[in-house]
């Protein structure tokens, strides 16, 4: 514990930058989010200062069954260790469970514009699809998370490219907050793999839509905990085009996702892609695609069942991990209100 706490001292005084950055529990992680997002958080471990969150209040934005989210909450929590977070190296909480978010999103939502939230493109799809349940939560999503991200002074938020927009508003409100009261926050720089690692993976049955965790069809994401026939069943269904090239060209989408996907897990360029299925059907490129995710996600798997299978473990992780969050954000938010004027108790 004390070692922990010099250990954050250090960082703050030899300035490591500092990363922050959420993902929902709202379901298995899908390859999207791995190659999108998780798998740089653990890669960026040594070199930044890391917080990590589970973001469950962002997930009540839609409905959700209380039971369920507080199952997937721990299982999140341990994907995210089976993915390689190191709740000792990095700060791995429960957004719930550090109540700065909640009072930080009250501040910024009064200096947040109605006019900036409705141009949100993920409220747009979102509020289209769940037409039924259109709360003032959804519409304030991105507030939540610019306090997610400003309270921890981050300096570096690795996303996938779909929270671009979202990000692009943080920066907008942490520069707005600053100026009005004067420098309160970091203002966070996005950092997104480029488009061969990953920056956006596609559906499988619809390569025009983004792979999520949320889409009801099974085979439109690869799971990262799915066996790997199943993984390799799902590729050889993958929606492609009616020519027999394999090659990255505009119109391609089902075979430019593919290749995006080899090339993240192989390290392949395109152009060796290319080369290594000249003359070749899709039928075996969609199949070392599949031995090829396969085999990159079984070690992510057999640490999954180790970290799931010790419950008492994983609770002292996230309960540590809260601690050293909460003193992070609660310094952030006492500025904040100092600024606003609130008066101190
Ligand atoms: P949901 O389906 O519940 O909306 P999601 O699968 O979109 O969830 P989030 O929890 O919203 O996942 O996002 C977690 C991270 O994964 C974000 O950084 C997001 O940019 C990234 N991400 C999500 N889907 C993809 C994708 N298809 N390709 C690349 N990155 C992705
Ligand atoms: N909205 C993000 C999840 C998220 C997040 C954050 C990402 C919530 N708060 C802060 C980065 C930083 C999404 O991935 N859908």
């Amino acid at each position: 514990m004390e070692n922990t706490e010099n250990k954050e001292q250090l960082q703050t005084s030899e300035r490591k930058k500092r990363i922050f950055s959420g993902i929902q529990p709202t379901g298995v992680f899908t390859l999207g989010n791995y190659l999108g997002a998780v798998k740089n958080w653990s890669k960026l471990q040594d070199e930044y200062d890391c917080i990590y969150s589970i973001v469950n209040m962002h997930a009540i934005t839609l409905r959700q069954d209380p039971a369920e989210l507080r199952r997937r909450t721990i299982e999140s929590y341990a994907l995210a260790m089976a993915c390689g977070i190191d709740p000792d190296k990095s700060i791995l909480f429960i957004q719930s469970h550090v109540p700065a978010h909640a009072e930080a999103n009250w501040v910024l939502g009064c200096t947040t514009q109605f006019g900036e939230l409705s141009r949100m493109t993920q409220f747009k799809d979102k509020s289209a699809k769940h037409a039924d349940n259109i709360n003032a939560g959804l519409f304030t999503y991105p507030v939540l998370m610019a306090g997610d991200i400003l309270l921890y002074q981050a300096d570096v938020v690795p996303v996938g490219i779909d929270q671009k927009q979202h990000l692009e508003l943080a920066r907008n409100i942490a520069e707005r907050f600053n100026g009005l009261y004067g420098k309160t926050f970091t203002v966070p720089e996005p950092y997104i793999p480029s488009a061969q690692g990953g920056a956006k993976i596609m559906s499988l049955t619809d390569p025009t839509k983004k792979m999520s965790k949320s889409d009801e069809n099974p085979r439109s994401c690869v799971l990262i905990l799915d066996e790997p026939n199943v993984i390799i069943k799902k590729f050889k269904s993958a929606i492609t085009d009616s020519e027999s090239e394999v090659c990255y060209r505009e119109g391609k989408d089902g075979i430019n996702n593919l290749m995006t996907i080899y090339s993240a897990v192989t390290g392949f360029s395109f152009e060796s892609i290319e080369r290594e299925f000249a003359g070749k059907g899709y039928g075996d490129f969609k199949l070392a695609v599949g031995e090829a995710v396969a085999e990159h996600l079984a070690p992510v798997r057999e640490n999954y069942a180790r970290y799931i299978a010790d419950k008492g473990y994983l609770e002292e992780c996230y309960k540590r991990g809260a601690e050293r969050a909460e003193r992070i954000a609660n310094r952030t938010l006492e500025k904040m209100y100092k600024k606003v004027g609130f008066v101190a108790r």
